[in-house]
Formats: C-alpha cells, sequence, structure tokens
C-alpha cells in the first residue's frame, strides 16, 4: 500500500515535471514571432471568430500548401481551434486565398490593387463574395498568397481591426536577403547564437525540421534569399558533393520563396579547378566559372547568384592580377547571366596605405561607377568602416549613380554586446536608410538610391548579415529577434518606423498586454542609443577589443596595420580627440555632395552624435549642453549605464507578466549587460582621461579598477571570431 502511494506520488511528480519541461519547452523562444497563442482579450477572442467561419483556398501548389497550413496552424492557435478549411460555395465570414488564376471567385472579384502590385505583393480586401461578406488575400502569384496570408496574421496576432480591410502592399525592394558568416565546420563568424545551421556533413540526406521554420521565419517577413556561406568563402562549397547539399537546402526553401546563394572564392579556380591563375579576363578561368555556374543551375535552376568579398582582409580578387573590381564582378555576371543570376559585389574594401580608412571604398568604387554590368549590384555597408554602435552613412550611397547599389547591415551584434546586450537595432537601420545623401536634391535618401526610385534602378537588393545559430532561440537572445525581425520588415518597407515594428514584435513575441508592451517598447527604442553612450559616444568610434571586439581596448596600438589599432580612430592627445576628416584633415568629408559636406565640415554644424568622426575637438570645447567635452564624455558613458539600470528596474517590474523561462534568460543577460556597461566606461574614461588629464566630476560613479587592471583583460576564447 505504501508502495503503491509511493508510486502514485513519484508518477504525479513525472507528471508535473513533464507538464512544466513541455511549458518551458514551449516558451524558450524557439517559436520566435509566430507563437500563435490563444487570444486571451475575450472580447477580441469573440469579433475574430465571428469574423473567420473557415477558409477557402481553391488551387494546390507547394507554396500555396505553405500558406494552407501556415493559416490553419496560425487560426487555430490564435482562437483556440476549430477553424474548419471549406470547399465550395462561400460562406458568411468564409477567409478566401488565392490568386485569380487559381480561384475563379477570387477571378470574379476584379480586387482593386492586383494590378499596381509586383510579383511578391498582395491585397487584402473585407468585401463579399457570391452574395456572402468575405475577407479575401489575393495576389498575382502563390508566394504574394503566402506573404498575404503572414500578413493576415500580423493583424490578429497584433489584436488589429480585420473587419474593414482595404489593404495594397508590395515590397520596396525586390531581392531581400539574408548573409550568412556560417563557415563549413559550422563555426560562424561574428556568430553569437551557437552553431551553423547548416548541418554541412549531414546534407543531403538528412534535413534537420528546423530548416523548415528557418524558412517559415523568413518568409512571414518577406526574406527572399539566403547567402548560405561565409564572404571570407571555402572554395569547397563549390564543389561537386557541396552542390548536391546546397541543392537539398534549395529545394527546401524554394516554396518560401527563398532563393539559395553561395559565396565565391575569386581563387576557386586554382584552388579547386587547378589552373594557375584567376585572372578574371583570362579565358580558361572564365570558361571555368562558366562552366562552374551551369553545373550549379543544372542542380538549382533558380539559384540566386554569387555574394563576393574580394582584396578585401586577405580575400583573393581581381586586384590580384592589376584588374578592377568591376573587371572581376562581370567577369561572374556573365557567367551567371544566361541563367538570370546576379553578383553582389561587396564595397567593404580597405588597403593598408591610405591615410582614412573611411575613404578607401569610395576612392575605389567611384571610379567604376558605369562599368559594371546590368546584373551586378555593389554591396555597401550602411557606414564608410564598419558597422559600428553608429557610422555617418557611407558616402557611396549617392555617388554612384549608373550602379545599382544595395545595403548590407548587420543583425549580428558584432559591435554592440554581441549575444547578451539588449540593443533594438530598428533605429540604426533606420538612421541609415533615412540619412539624406543630397546626391539629387534635397531628398535623396539612402532609402531612395537602394529601393532603386531615385536612378531608376530595376535590380534592388538589401543585405543583413544574419545573427542566427543552433541555439533554441535562434539569436542566442530573445531580444536579439527583434533585429532579425526588424530586418525583414524594414527590407519590405522601409517607411516603417522603427516603433511601429518593435510594437508588432513585441505583441506577437510576447503578449498583447498594454502593461507590459508599453515599457518594452520604451525600452527597445533608446536600447541602441545606451549602447552608443557607453561604448562610443559622441562619434568616437572603433573602441573594442582586438579580433574578438568583445569590451573595451581604446589603447590597442600595436598591430600590423595601423588602421587596426583603436589610437588610429580617436587620435586623443593632451589637447583633444578625434579623427579629424574636414578639409583641414583627411577631408573625407569631401566625399559627401556639398550640404552634407558643409554640414560635417563645420564643427559647429556637425550633429553632436558625428562630432569626434570628423572633428578632433580640444577637451574643454563647449558642447551643445554647456559641458565641456570631457565631462559631455563623462555625463554620457554614465548616461548609457543608467540607462542599462533602468532597464532591469523596468524588466524587474514586470516579472509574472510572461513566461519563466523568457523572463528569467532577459533577466540575467540584463544583469551582464550593466556589468559590462559599467566595464566599459571605466575601462574608457580612465584611458582618455590620461590624455584629458581631468577629474571624473564628483557626482558620478569612479571605476572600480585602475586603467592597467582593464588594459590586462584578455578573452582568448571569446565567441564569433
Ligand atoms: C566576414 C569585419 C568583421 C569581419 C568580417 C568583415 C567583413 O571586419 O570583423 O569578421 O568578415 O567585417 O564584413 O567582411
Amino acid at each position: 500500500m505504501k508502495k503503491r502511494r509511493h508510486g502514485a506520488c513519484l508518477g504525479l511528480a513525472i507528471l508535473l515535471a513533464m507538464l512544466m519541461t513541455s511549458q518551458a519547452w514551449a516558451e524558450d523562444g524557439y517559436d520566435l514571432w509566430l507563437r500563435y497563442q490563444p487570444i486571451t482579450d475575450t472580447e477580441a477572442l469573440e469579433t475574430y471568430r465571428d469574423a473567420i467561419s473557415g477558409v477557402l483556398i481553391e488551387s494546390e501548389s507547394p507554396t500555396l500548401d505553405i500558406a494552407r497550413e501556415e493559416i490553419s496552424r496560425g487560426l487555430n492557435g490564435l482562437l483556440g481551434g476549430n477553424v474548419p478549411m471549406l470547399s465550395g460555395a462561400p460562406e458568411d465570414g468564409a477567409l478566401i486565398i488565392g490568386t485569380p488564376q487559381g480561384s475563379e471567385m477570387i477571378a470574379e472579384l476584379d480586387l482593386e490593387g492586383l494590378d499596381q502590385i509586383n510579383d511578391d505583393g498582395f491585397v487584402i480586401h473585407s468585401t463579399s463574395v457570391r452574395g456572402e461578406p468575405a475577407t479575401v488575400i489575393a495576389a498575382n502569384t502563390d508566394q504574394g498568397v503566402l506573404y498575404g496570408v503572414y500578413h493576415f496574421l500580423r493583424l490578429i496576432q497584433t489584436q488589429q481591426p480585420i473587419d474593414d480591410l482595404a489593404l495594397v502592399q508590395s515590397p520596396r525592394i525586390e531581392r531581400r536577403v539574408l548573409n550568412h558568416w556560417d563557415n563549413l565546420d559550422r563555426t560562424v563568424e561574428r556568430g553569437y547564437a551557437g552553431f551553423s545551421l547548416w548541418e554541412w556533413h549531414k546534407l543531403p540526406d538528412y534535413l534537420n525540421p528546423r530548416y523548415i521554420d528557418y524558412a517559415r521565419a523568413n518568409a512571414s517577413l518577406g526574406i527572399n534569399g539566403t547567402v548560405l556561406t561565409n564572404v571570407n568563402a571555402d572554395a569547397t562549397v563549390l564543389m561537386p558533393r557541396y552542390l548536391d547539399k546546397v541543392k537539398a537546402l534549395a529545394d527546401l526553401f524554394r516554396p518560401y520563396g527563398i532563393r539559395v546563394y553561395l559565396t565565391a572564392r575569386f581563387s576557386a579556380p586554382m584552388e579547386i579547378g587547378g589552373l594557375e591563375t584567376a585572372d578574371p579576363l583570362d579565358p580558361d578561368v572564365r570558361a571555368w566559372w562558366q562552366s562552374k555556374v551551369d553545373e550549379i543551375y543544372e542542380r538549382i535552376p533558380d539559384f540566386g547568384g554569387f555574394l563576393v568579398k574580394a582584396n578585401s582582409e586577405g580575400q583573393p580578387g581581381p586586384g590580384d592580377y592589376d584588374r578592377s573590381h568591376a573587371e572581376g564582378a562581370n567577369m561572374l555576371a556573365d557567367a551567371v547571366a544566361p541563367h538570370d543570376g546576379i553578383i553582389m559585389w561587396r564595397a567593404f574594401v580597405y588597403s593598408p596605405v591610405a591615410d582614412d580608412r573611411h575613404k578607401q571604398a569610395y576612392d575605389e568604387f567611384v571610379p567604376l561607377d558605369g562599368d559594371f554590368h546590368d546584373n551586378v549590384l555593389v554591396q555597401v555597408k550602411n557606414g564608410p568602416i564598419d558597422f559600428q554602435p553608429r557610422e555617418p552613412f557611407n558616402p557611396l550611397f549617392g555617388a554612384m549613380p549608373s550602379t545599382s547599389l544595395m545595403m548590407e547591415f548587420q543583425i549580428t551584434k558584432e559591435y554592440l554586446g554581441q549575444g547578451t546586450h539588449l540593443a533594438y537595432l530598428a533605429p540604426l537601420f533606420k538612421e541609415a536608410l533615412d540619412a539624406d545623401t543630397y546626391a539629387q536634391g534635397e531628398g535623396s535618401t539612402v532609402a531612395k538610391v537602394i529601393d532603386g526610385s531615385l536612378s531608376g534602378d530595376t535590380l534592388t537588393a538589401i543585405a543583413g548579415v544574419a545573427n542566427t545559430g543552433t541555439d533554441r532561440n535562434w539569436t542566442g537572445s530573445h531580444f536579439n529577434q527583434a533585429n532579425w525581425y526588424a530586418y525583414g520588415r524594414l527590407a519590405w518597407n522601409h517607411d516603417l518606423s522603427a516603433e511601429a515594428i518593435a510594437d508588432e514584435w513585441v505583441r506577437m513575441t510576447y503578449t498583447n498586454d498594454p502593461d507590459f508592451v508599453e515599457p518594452v517598447k520604451a525600452m527597445m527604442m533608446g536600447s541602441r542609443e545606451a549602447v552608443v553612450d557607453y561604448m562610443t559616444p559622441l562619434g568616437l568610434h572603433h573602441l573594442m577589443g582586438e579580433s574578438h571586439h568583445y569590451g573595451p581596448a581604446p589603447w590597442i596600438a600595436d598591430r600590423e596595420r595601423e588602421d587596426w589599432t583603436n589610437v588610429y580612430y580617436h587620435r586623443a592627445t593632451r589637447d583633444g580627440v578625434g579623427f579629424d576628416r574636414t578639409s583641414e584633415g583627411t577631408n573625407a568629408v569631401g566625399q559627401y555632395a556639398p550640404p552634407v559636406q558643409e554640414m560635417f565640415e563645420d564643427v559647429d554644424r556637425t550633429p553632436e552624435k558625428y562630432l569626434l568622426w570628423f572633428h578632433h575637438v580640444p577637451w574643454d570645447h563647449e558642447v551643445s549642453s554647456g559641458r565641456t567635452l570631457w565631462d559631455e564624455l563623462v555625463y554620457r558613458y554614465n548616461r548609457g549605464v543608467e540607462y542599462v539600470r533602468d532597464m532591469r528596474d523596468t524588466w524587474a517590474s514586470l516579472e509574472g507578466m510572461i513566461d519563466e523561462q523568457r523572463y528569467r534568460d532577459t533577466e540575467a543577460y540584463l544583469e551582464i549587460q550593466e556589468k559590462e556597461a559599467i566595464w566599459w566606461r571605466d575601462a574608457s574614461l580612465s584611458y582618455f582621461q590620461t590624455f584629458s588629464g581631468q577629474e571624473i566630476p564628483e557626482e558620478y560613479e569612479l571605476p572600480a579598477h585602475t586603467l592597467e587592471y582593464y588594459q590586462s583583460l584578455k578573452f582568448p576564447f571569446a565567441p564569433g571570431i
């Protein structure tokens, strides 16, 4: 008897443990923004239930099957089940989904907006179909339908009204791509979320189900391309047995509208082709690439093309043969052109010899404007140096009117706190997209350069360096998911505001409860600025640890290249700090159109956020707050730390409003962030103090350690190298 009771208790305990585990499993972040949890607001739930009696999709295709599965999964999750798939005549409240080609009912409707949208666009209308009130999600392609389905689900996930819809949407940019810096050994350069998602060793025979969830997440945002491999490329991926693996992924991703691209190592003809040269003008080299490309397209007919990092940070390129970037890019472009492929040629170059790294991409690429073939895009990082917490916009935007330029953002936070810090990047992305180049007068924003509206480019693209990995939550931290989300939403529509995107993301990822949504949104909105404050305020840049880029190290002075040191960038002396890029200095300002140039040239007109990027300023220079530069630096470093403390308080006040695991994860990460923000502040101020010779004003905390202590810290095992 006793024994039996013990057994029963054990059974109960196991059941409880299972329930707890399954609860934790359900909320470990794996589902991203596609959680489809039942709506808890009963009034809203009733309204949606009344509005949707069932779903009617008249035809079938691999993409429509995904749309069917997703809408069913989404609606049944959100509305608590019982949403039938209908067939035959429409009924009151039917959700009718499809294209005019595949659905007679939709063809009959002559829906407004269908003639205005592009292949990826969709319309959603509240209307009546054969006399019955209905909602219609329609597009000209099955892909557009799938995007419409995700949008409709988003409306319900964020609890928007759906009774009077008249939506017409098309993405502004044609190719919306993720760049994975994933190596074939599954390490990820600048990856802070575990290993690469691509299980090369098991492909093509084993297809991890996670690939499908990756595709769903991207499709839900409209991301339609993925470059599988690192720009620091390995030619091995171009060998037949790897191409079979790539084909397996391409086949899986195709119905989600995602094309696969690869990075091309420029010296591949030598490394895997047995040639003695990779000279782009050599006929054998050209023939080798042509046959390699044909081999790829035989397997993957919709292969997107190549992304190339050439003659940059040790990568081979056309420069090795005295050929230009255009000659290198065009050779590859000619090889993929018969298959409608494209080349994304990176402008991230900086030779060791110039006076200012800021100027180098411009100097190398602007003379080539007009020389690139039509299927080449030049891929330009948002700023002129390298994904710093803040950079002015890259002067290449607006300086190559006869070349298709695409944007490269970094979603992974190499320089913004890596895996742990909460830094919502939409404000950074928006700052770059909204920057006015003045290339064709006021209003010539970077966004207009890359969406083709400024120069009439028809080939348009945007790339984000992915932050995904094998961590259960995909991105290393729950809040890093917001950056993947924000990138995708802005790639679709760069007019969306950072706040609107945060609002959607918080509602979909956590809850619609305004008591949670509002404070979390507010916390996210200032979070990137806080990182700028505690790492590189007032236009300082490139102050991080050597190679791994983890933590502060403004003192780095001894490296094989001057522009790999940090003193090169801040130029602190007893007199002042900052990089003089005016006409008196390196004249990097000369690369911008006159109105921008004049602004950056003048220390009083340069926005303070870029002050030390463009000017070398005395320590006692008065800034707009009335403080001296030194005092302002101290103030901003402290403001950054305070912001993190406020985020911790805000988060603590939300305990109990969301699931335990995601709450605790973020709680712990914010604690790490506070420690590291203090470390950045104290190490940086201790160092700059040796030049300013000034005290930290009394009202602020003093560094807990000596400068020597901070300088002694080493991190040989920091992730992401
Ligand atoms: C892929 C920075 C990063 C490198 C990266 C490089 C690039 O320098 O630190 O890891 O290499 O940018 O964008 O090519």
